[in-house]
């Protein structure tokens, strides 16, 4: 699928130039494609990471949102809090959107992302995977890639385990929705906001962002990086209803080998060539699961 429609996205701009992202951010770009669509009709929770910086510090802002910033345990209950503050007071058109990084997310917000999860909290959760704790200096999460270099992997200096599978564990939760994109295919991110805006209670997004100093790849490769995610189907585009129906967006003609996406960056120059079937492997294995869910 090529994002055909890319040139008619929308023209009004909710994310100030001037904030303090690095070149080429793709957690930057993605909350830049999410506050379009949301229209300025939304509330950001924020949770320790990159984005605590960026959406402004001090006097300085760099989001026109309204912004609050918590703790990483706190962050779905703070926000299922604020939801149901401003319903109390009759808005029920503000969304309360959750914004947090991969290790907000898949490590220290676990337990807070599944309670409101599990109570269908009536929020969004983005979750903007980089895939280590970038702001501190690129310390390993779980969110982090099979053989892939981070300041904290001991020697022989290659992450030894699988990145957690997150969608799958919220799959298992039974949410209204779920989706998962990239900076790459725009227009795709915007339809499913559009269509999670359409529906009630908890809806979880999980977005490919490549973070250049953190993953030693050039700031000029970040769309191509998301967008080679994606053709080798190591970060398919897929939707899941209620945890039961499965909607794979997008599947690849031509499969771009996994060593095309991995070669670019230098967080994956430690691999030898087991590590690299290996993850090939995996991808194939990942794949033929996630087609035999889309078919029950
Ligand atoms: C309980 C706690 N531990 C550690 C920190 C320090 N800290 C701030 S941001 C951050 C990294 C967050 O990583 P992630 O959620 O992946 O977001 P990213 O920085 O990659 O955008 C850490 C460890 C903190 N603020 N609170
Ligand atoms: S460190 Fe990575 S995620 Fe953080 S602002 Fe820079 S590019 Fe973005
Ligand atoms: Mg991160």
């Amino acid at each position: 699928m090529v994002d055909k429609m890319a040139c008619e996205f929308k023209a009004e701009e909710f994310l100030y130039s001037g904030h303090s992202a690095c070149p080429g951010c793709g957690a930057a770009l993605t909350v830049r494609y999410l506050a379009k669509n949301l229209g300025g009709k939304a509330l950001f929770v924020i949770t320790a990471s990159c984005w605590s910086v960026l959406a402004g510090v001090g006097n300085t802002r760099s989001l026109e949102a309204a912004v609050t910033h918590s703790p990483f345990p706190a962050g779905a209950a703070v926000a299922s809090g604020l939801k149901k503050g401003l319903e109390s007071l009759g808005d029920h058109e503000t969304q309360v959107v959750l914004l947090a990084g991969d290790g907000g997310t898949f490590d220290i917000g676990l337990q807070g992302l599944s309670g409101a999860a599990e109570r269908n909290e009536n929020i969004i959760f983005v979750c903007y995977d980089n895939e280590a704790y970038m702001n501190t200096g690129m310390q390993r999460s779980s969110a982090t890639p099979y053989a892939s270099y981070s300041t904290t992997t001991p020697y022989p200096l290659v992450n030894p385990n699988p990145k957690k599978d997150i969608v799958g564990i919220m799959a298992a939760h039974q949410i209204p929705y779920l989706a998962t994109a990239t900076p790459a295919f725009p227009v795709d991110l915007s339809a499913k906001l559009d269509r999670a805006l359409n529906i009630k209670g908890f809806r979880f997004f999980h977005i490919f962002t490549p973070c250049p100093p953190g993953w030693g790849s050039d700031s000029e490769m970040t769309i191509e990086l998301s967008r080679m995610a994606v053709l080798t189907r190591l970060f398919p585009l897929m939707e899941v209803y209620q945890g039961k129906k499965y909607n794979i967006n997008y599947e690849p003609d031509t499969v771009v080998p996994v060593e095309e996406y991995l070669q670019p960056q230098r967080r994956f120059s430690f691999l030898e060539s087991h590590h690299l079937e290996m993850i090939q492997e995996n991808l194939e294995r990942n794949w033929e699961d996630l087609k035999s869910l889309q078919k029950r």
